[in-house]
């Protein structure tokens, strides 16, 4: 397979103003009728260039011409594309194709799911439906009929609005709709089958109605109230804080159990996947009604970031996804704790997006150069993306960054732009110089910023020496340096900020500044300082790098308690638990006796005890960090060491802490009716963080504990979490009995089921993991069954997965290798499993090489997992 070039990219040909589909929809074949009103491009180098529609595993049944039937030498066919040579300037084609969604197990163009049709377009899905220019910079105004038999489709929707309906025979019926909105291929999407649906209605800023729309499986219909209400509270953000109003008559929102990823934004017509749209609260955890939340306010934001304005080429990914994950962050923040959001991003992108900042797929927010796109929606485009946007308005402040995002919407409505387009929206609309900034969009890897401070009493000057590097990435070996954002405060003694003053001001400005890091390194001076503070640095995580400064314990102590910036408090709490679980580690490693550090507990029993603050955050001071995030920070990669290192700190907190956890335990029960909102979450998150501390300590009547709130729990999340703390024990397995009788027919709480059982340390392991996949509520064809038992295990369960002998290895090889035939996307997903096989300990990495090697000898691999596979091996 040929990498895709971003150098590489011209203008299309041709433009295609308009397109009038048909789909007649049957169980064994559907027919596509395309109507194609296209013109040749101006931009276009070549102005007599042929015309070269995608395709791919279409069967061609006829081509028109300005209605004449072309014969088969007036055009080529392979099994990419559909090519015209001889073209007038102004045409209209006419294709008819037929497609095989009922064997189409990709889940990638049309598919069926049960016995309901389904789409997904992003990003070159549409080609698989019928021959067209599938790239984002042709946006087109679409037209759709759907033609199918009325008792087993009686539901038939596609984007825009609905013009007409009908019944066309005897069995049969049609609907049409019309999108009044360019778009391009990759947001059409199709829907058919028997759904129920939950309609309510929302009325704009400027007074227009908009019917709101989620369909379901009939069963489901019970658990789309809190999407509903995720709608409205998203439609209504978004013209508060944007001033961005909804543009159709409706709005649609489709829930399918298989699906490739969380969500799709198809114009008027999101299509997700049943896990961010049915909660219940004894189905759904917490977690789940966040996710839910979340991803509907990120789908609908998409409609103005993605839809109205999309993106010129799949380079400029991060243009949509940066930006609206960005936007459905800050919608997050706004609906419960800001910090507590924060920190969760924080560890979201600390855990995933740094390590793929270090390994084999690195590559910049902006990618140079790709073999399959579906390789790129990585957390790199989409979390270091959304940090990206969120420096720009870090550095111009919230209403220098509207202007910005105004100017944006006012020059690119319409269009298909680039992620400089962007920045250069929020540089003009401020006057800011943004072009040393462009380096965040094309330079890969984590940048560390080494900071360095001095004290000069009899000067009362403090000065912190910044310096900034950038490791080498696969292709970059040199980095030039960022516009970095430093967000920081000086803490004084008694715990309050100083007022800040550099050298050369007049007077203090504020006690937080932003300053701006631009060069290799540069020194700041504060001047009247009166004190030694502790510096708080990189307040709310003000950049996406790695933070190097030498605190002693005592002034992380001193942050951990006083700092007015909460992510720099909870940071505290890590970098002290970081050092400590280090020590942990190398101990384990040399057979060294496991102990904890005094001062570590009894900061740790301070934060347990004071009720002044979020219980969210103290639950979030008291989590440690991923078993992968630790691997991350070794040198050389010792998974049983790790495991034994941070179950040591687990325990010896939980008997430390033992009788201020059950305390804390008993006091924030709470028998009233479920409710998700801020306060009830974070005590749960609380409560239920203590009851894992207790469970880990061997003691019957503390496991009885949590036998105790599974059996009482009026909540998902209450039930998941005693049976979380018990799976680890053979206690355990009367309870997983229970729960798989009682929610057999719930997929999505059977997929907790799994997930739960390969993480466990007592369960997860390769035998167990394979006797899962023969349980009936396992399929290898649904991505949601996958992703909760294969995917946990080899993504989230380290000392399991990379167990000595190799087994994880050649497990995983083998299910990728079944997987790929029938769901290259998913597979390839799971071969980002290999990622970390350079860093392991000698005979790991041998296991792991040779099982990569395997994989790349074998023929007819997809040019997914073959991407992942020898990127691995470069
Ligand atoms: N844009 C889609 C992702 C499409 C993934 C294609 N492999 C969902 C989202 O980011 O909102
Ligand atoms: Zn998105």
């Amino acid at each position: 397979p040929q990498a895709i070039q971003l150098r590489d990219y011209t203008p299309p040909a041709f433009l295609i103003d308009k397109v009038d589909l048909t789909f007649e929809l049957d169980e064994t074949q559907t027919r596509v009728i395309s109507r194609l009103v296209l013109h040749r491009n101006p931009a276009h180098p070549d102005a007599r260039a042929a015309l070269c529609l995608d395709g791919r595993e279409l069967e061609l049944e006829s081509v028109k011409l300005d209605g004449e039937v072309l014969d088969g030498s007036r055009y080529a066919l392979d099994a990419e594309s559909l090519t015209i040579a001889a073209m007038p300037d102004n045409a209209i084609l006419e294709i008819v194709t037929l497609i095989h969604p009922e064997t189409n197990t990709s889940l990638n163009g049309l598919y069926r799911s049960g016995a309901n049709f389904y789409s997904q377009c992003e990003a070159e899905g549409f080609r698989k439906i019928t021959y067209y220019l599938d790239r984002p910079d042709v946006m087109a105004r679409f037209t759709t009929t759907v033609v199918a038999d009325k008792q087993k489709w009686p539901v038939l929707l596609s984007n825009g609005n609905k013009v007409g309906e009908g019944q066309l025979d005897k069995s049969r019926h049609w609907v049409k709709w019309v999108d009044p909105f360019k778009k391009p291929a990759y947001l059409f999407a199709l829907v058919a089958g028997k759904l129920s649906k939950l309609a309510d209605k929302y009325t704009t800023g400027s007074g227009r109605e908009v019917a709101l729309e989620i369909f379901v499986e009939p069963a489901d219909l019970d658990k789309c109230d809190h999407a509903m209400e995720s709608v409205k509270k998203s439609m209504r953000w978004d013209e508060q804080r944007y001033g961005l109003e909804y543009d159709l008559d409706t709005y649609m929102i489709v829930a399918v159990g298989d699906f490739n990823m969380g969500a799709m934004e198809n114009k008027g017509l999101n299509i997700f996947n049943t896990k961010y749209v049915l909660a219940r609260p004894d189905t759904a955890t917490d977690v789940d009604f966040d996710g839910i939340e979340a991803v509907i306010a990120h789908e609908y934001f998409h409609n103005w970031t993605g839809n109205r304005v999309t993106c010129r080429d799949w380079f400029q990914l991060s243009l949509k996804e940066g930006l609206t994950v960005f936007r459905d962050q800050e919608f997050s923040a706004d609906m419960g704790s800001a910090s507590v959001q924060r920190i969760e991003a924080v560890r979201t992108l600390r855990t995933h997006q740094f390590a793929e900042d270090a390994g084999p797929m690195a590559h910049p927010v902006r990618p140079e150069s790709y073999i399959e796109i579906n390789n790129f929606y990585t957390v790199t485009i989409y979390e270091k993306g959304a940090e990206v946007v969120r420096m720009y308005q870090t550095l111009l402040g919230r209403e220098g960054f509207r202007r910005g995002m105004d100017l944006y919407f006012k020059r690119h409505d319409g269009q298909a732009v680039t992620c400089d387009d962007f920045r250069a929206a929020m540089a003009d609309a401020n006057g800011y110089d943004f072009s040393q900034f462009a380096r965040w969009y094309s330079q890969a890897g984590t940048p560390v910023l080494s900071v360095r401070a001095r004290y000069d009493a009899s000067a009362q000057t403090y000065t912190l020496e910044v310096a900034q590097s950038c490791p080498a990435t696969p292709g970059q070996s040199e980095k030039l340096p960022f516009h970095i954002p430093l967000a920081l405060g000086l803490v004084g003694p008694d715990g309050a900020d100083l007022p800040l003053q550099l050298a050369g001001e007049n007077e203090a400005q504020g006690t937080q500044r932003v300053l701006s890091v631009k060069e290799a390194s540069q020194t700041f001076t504060f001047v009247n300082v009166p004190v030694e503070p502790v510096p708080s640095l990189l307040r709310n995580f003000s950049a996406p790098v790695k933070l190097d400064f030498p605190y002693s314990r005592a002034q992380l102590v001193h942050l951990l308690a006083h700092d007015s910036d909460a992510f720099c408090r909870w940071e505290a709490s890590q970098t002290l638990m970081l050092e400590d679980l280090q020590d942990l580690i190398d101990a384990a490693r040399q057979g060294q006796p496991l102990a904890l550090k005094d001062d570590f507990v009894a900061a740790m029993r301070q934060v347990l005890a004071n009720e002044a603050l979020d219980p969210a955050l103290v639950a979030l001071m008291l989590t440690l960090p991923a078993e992968t995030y630790l691997a991350d920070q070794q040198a050389e990669i010792d998974p049983d060491a790790i495991r034994a290192g941070r179950d040591a700190m687990r325990l010896g907190l939980a008997r430390a802490l033992r009788s201020e956890l059950k305390a804390s335990y008993l006091r924030l029960q709470d028998d009233s009716a479920y409710r998700f909102e801020a306060e009830a979450v974070a005590r749960r998150s609380l409560k239920n963080v203590c009851l894992g501390y207790l469970t880990e300590l061997d003691e019957p009547a503390l496991l009885e504990l949590a036998e105790q709130q599974y059996a009482k729990a009026n909540n998902m999340t209450d039930a998941q979490a005693a049976l979380a703390g018990l799976v680890n024990w053979a206690e355990g397995d009367a309870v997983l009995d229970a729960f798989a009788k009682k929610w057999a027919h719930e997929a999505l709480v059977m997929d907790k089921w799994f997930t739960l059982q390969a993480l466990s340390r007592r369960l997860g392991n390769v035998q167990q993991i394979k006797a899962l996949m023969q349980h009936p509520a396992f399929a290898i064809t649904n991505p949601n069954k996958v992703r909760s038992l294969i995917g946990a295990f080899v993504h989230n369960n380290l000392a399991g997965f990379h167990a000595a002998d190799g087994s994880g290895y050649s497990f995983i090889a083998d299910t990728i290798l079944t997987i790929d035939k029938l769901n290259p996307q998913v597979a390839a997903r799971l071969a980002g499993s290999f990622n970390r096989w350079k860093k392991m300990e000698a005979g790991r990495r041998a296991a792991m090489q040779a099982q990569l090697e395997r994989l790349a000898a074998q023929v007819g691999l997809s040019r997914d997992v073959y991407e992942i596979v020898s990127k691995n091996l470069q």
